[in-house]
């Protein structure tokens, strides 16, 4: 009398010993869908068993709100799985390593470096532009040249470079062979990084042959030997007195560490070991290059399947920028429509449908239920994302649900939506994501209108579950439009 009832568990799906609750999630559904079916028969939260892990899987933004923002530090664990231990040495980067003084310390490092770029001279601004530029000088040469083409490569290579200078201060010409070595090694990253759930569950598959494995550890290998090279030619133009990028910007804190004294012990308690400082560019060069990328190409296949939303972007870019100009940042508040549209894109195609998983730190709750330590968190964005309570029609492309009723302001119609998760563990890369897809959209928008080539079928709007959410390949026609002439003389 008078006690508060203990909290429950959450439901738990059925499961056995050894395989955990694996033959309920073995559907043909990619497993967000799945997850956000389930609600129906066990309720918003719910826990199952993947292999010896206790999974809680979290469908609603009110509980996701709780585990990212008012529980934030409490939730900010990660897991160690075999394949993210196999490309971050152990969890040494930021995305997958657990929460500690050196991951606070690297997303510092990384988070200042970044903003120090917001105001230099060679502004992240003009970085893009010049990017934007070359890109539509690509679609021009298609477009004279009367072929369609697969947007995809273009795409990579002006979002590399702009991360390239972020971080090497260095940028890659069209054909250039670390380049290609670079789209090549990546798949192979993608790929097998999604595909870990099963040598999770089975870490003795590990000692079999395994094909994605391989690949992972081979291009592991590859991607580590060009950060190594960029590393070692960092180490030797290094001066304390510029700062030119983001590995710069990590040396000189280890330098600084170094140099108060007791250079190695230091060096390794505050995780400034090379390994870290590697698998800290590894991340931001990776992220910086994964993610943008793939918002770039499903906004085009929302833009092939809606052209009158394609032609309201144009519309705003006419009136509000005209064809004698290019668009710059500035300019984002005056284009309401192509925001909303961007928007609308990170809504029904979230990069990172269920987040990076999160970890309880300590034995916790979330709204009724007890939460023991070490349970791993799926935050399932999708769920949030596709709320039929929360959003009108969720699987209809609407752009206009982002406008207000005037037409003219962006609005934010419901709380159920992160596209770049909250909290402690918030994206890092948010502010230099939504400049260039801004920056890249309208640029191309500017000067082309795209459509299907003749012939084509509308490329798919399925997903591929990665540990980014990718659409199958297609081509594109891009026409010049009216007056929209690249400017050859312009500055930027
Ligand atoms: C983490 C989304 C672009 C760097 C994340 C997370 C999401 C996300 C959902 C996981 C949050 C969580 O686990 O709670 C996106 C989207 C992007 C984007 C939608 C593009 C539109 C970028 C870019 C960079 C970047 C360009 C690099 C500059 C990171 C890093 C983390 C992260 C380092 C890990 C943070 C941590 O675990 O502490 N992002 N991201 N992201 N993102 Fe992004
Ligand atoms: C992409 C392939 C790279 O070779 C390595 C890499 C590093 C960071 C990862 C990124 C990959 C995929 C997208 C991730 C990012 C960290 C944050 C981002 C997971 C695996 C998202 C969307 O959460």
């Amino acid at each position: 009398l008078g006690l508060k009832p203990q909290p429950q568990e959450p439901p738990h799906l059925p499961s056995l010993p050894l395989i955990g609750s694996l033959l309920s999630l073995w559907s043909p559904l990619a497993p967000y869908i799945l997850f956000k079916q389930l609600q129906r028969k066990y309720g918003h939260i719910y826990s199952l068993k993947m292999g010896s892990h206790h999974v809680v899987v979290v469908n609603h933004y009110k509980d996701a709100k709780e585990v990212l923002l008012k529980k934030g530090k409490t939730f900010a664990g990660r897991p160690r799985t075999v394949t993210t231990d196999i490309l971050t040495r152990d969890g040494k980067d930021i995305a997958f390593g657990n929460f500690s003084a050196t991951w606070k310390f690297h997303r510092k490092i990384v988070h200042g470096a970044l903003c120090m770029f917001g105001e230099s001279s060679v502004s992240i601004e003009k970085i893009i532009c010049a990017e934007a530029k070359t890109l539509c000088s690509v679609l021009s040469e298609a477009a004279s040249a009367g072929h369609s083409l697969d947007l995809s490569p273009e795409l990579t290579r002006a979002v590399t470079n702009v991360i390239c200078f972020l971080c090497f201060n260095s940028s890659y010409s069209r054909g250039d062979p670390e380049f290609e070595t670079m789209l090549e090694y990546s798949q192979g990253i993608v790929d097998p990084v999604a595909k870990d759930s099963l040598v999770d569950i089975f870490p003795w598959l590990q000692i079999f042959p395994n094909a994605g494995l391989r690949l992972l550890r081979k291009c592991g290998s590859t991607r580590d030997a060009l950060l190594q090279k960029k590393y070692d030619q960092h180490k030797v133009d290094y001066s304390d007195h510029v700062q030119r990028d983001l590995l710069d910007a990590l040396l000189r804190a280890k330098r600084s560490a170094e140099n108060n004294n007791t250079a190695e012990i230091r060096d390794e308690s505050v995780g400034l070991s090379d390994d870290h400082i590697l698998m800290t560019v590894g991340d931001i060069f990776g992220a910086g290059v994964e993610t943008t990328t793939t918002v770039l190409k499903w906004a085009i296949i929302y833009l092939l399947h809606y052209p009158q939303v394609q032609r309201l972007i144009q519309e705003e870019l006419d009136t509000k920028v005209g064809s004698g100009r290019s668009p710059k940042l500035s300019d984002r508040g005056n284009l309401p429509y192509l925001e909303a549209t961007i928007r609308e894109v990170l809504r029904i195609r979230p990069v990172a449908p269920l987040l990076i998983p999160h970890v309880a730190l300590s034995d916790t709750s979330l709204g009724d239920f007890a939460i023991r330590k070490g349970s791993r968190v799926i935050i399932n964005l999708w769920s949030l994302h596709h709320d039929e309570n929360e959003w009108k029609n969720p699987e209809l492309f609407d752009p206009g649900r982002f406008i207000d009723s005037k037409g003219t302001g962006l609005i934010l119609p419901s709380s159920s939506y992160l596209p770049f998760g909250a909290g402690i563990r918030v994206c890092l890369g948010e502010a230099l994501a939504k400049m260039e897809l801004f920056l890249f959209l309208s640029w191309i928008l500017q000067h082309f209108t795209l459509s299907v080539p003749p012939g084509d079928e509308l490329p798919s709007l399925e997903g591929k579950f990665g540990v980014v959410l990718q659409p199958a390949k297609y081509k594109v026609t891009a026409t010049p439009r009216q007056g929209g002439a690249i400017n050859e003389g312009e500055t930027l």
